[in-house]
């Protein structure tokens, strides 16, 4: 049976409510439909740099996954973004929830400047454009805790064969609700959300669509 884990934020500084926690419950829902064959484990992280990486750790070794997808939310950013690079780098303009404001930091002295996703995102994306599905590819996951779980996700992984990646999901919205713009969110100038602009939204729905196709890809 493969095993496939996922990975989710919760709440810190300017989103109450992570977004990614009910995706990553929808593509395991899905999941266990369309892959029973699949086992899938959902996981959250601490919004923390030093506590996400040890939780991913934890996580990492008690599950030992077949498969890595971890997911965070860009406030922002208009389309889901599959995160081409991780960097050895933590700066961040607002304290994680353990108040530690990481700046000029190397998350591992000696390990390479950065790492490069194992998702195929040139052909997901390209396949899913063309339905019309809003998104793209990222060459910057910011230097925040996203950053960071990506970047150490791939270093865990650089040793072995296992697919892992990571994506970004815009802030989202009830299916039913048609405006489109979060009043609640802060954006994140670090993910390419402009301060002071609303921000976008897109339905729980299309979001999960396109994690789940992701999720597939890798099984
Ligand atoms: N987004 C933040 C951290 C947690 C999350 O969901 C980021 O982009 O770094």
């Amino acid at each position: 049976m493969t095993k496939l884990l996922i990975t989710y934020f919760g709440a810190f500084e300017g989103v109450e409510k992570n977004p990614t926690r009910e995706i990553a419950e929808n593509v395991g829902g899905a999941l266990a439909h369309t892959h029973p064959d699949v086992d899938v484990t959902l996981h959250e992280l601490p919004v923390s740099f030093v506590g996400s990486s040890s939780e991913l750790t934890r996580v990492l070794a008690e599950t030992s996954a077949d498969a890595v997808l971890s997911l965070g939310v860009a406030v922002g950013r208009e389309k889901a973004s599959i995160e081409r690079v991780a960097i050895n780098l933590d700066d961040a303009r607002i304290a994680d929830n353990d108040g530690d404001k990481a700046q000029d930091r190397p998350i591992r002295p000696d390990a390479p400047a950065a790492y490069f996703t194992r998702l195929p995102y040139r052909h997901l994306v390209t396949e899913m454009t063309a339905q019309n599905l809003p998104v793209e590819i990222s060459d910057t996951a910011g230097t925040f805790v996203c950053n960071h779980v990506f970047y150490e996700l791939m270093h865990a992984l650089a040793s072995t064969e296992i697919p892992g990646g990571f994506v970004h999901i815009p802030a989202t919205r009830p299916d039913t609700e048609t405006a489109s713009h979060a009043a609640n969110m802060t954006a994140h100038p670090e993910t390419g959300g402009i301060e002071g602009r609303e921000v976008p939204t897109l339905p729980v729905n299309t979001v999960s669509n396109i994690v789940q196709r992701i999720a597939e890809a890798m099984v």
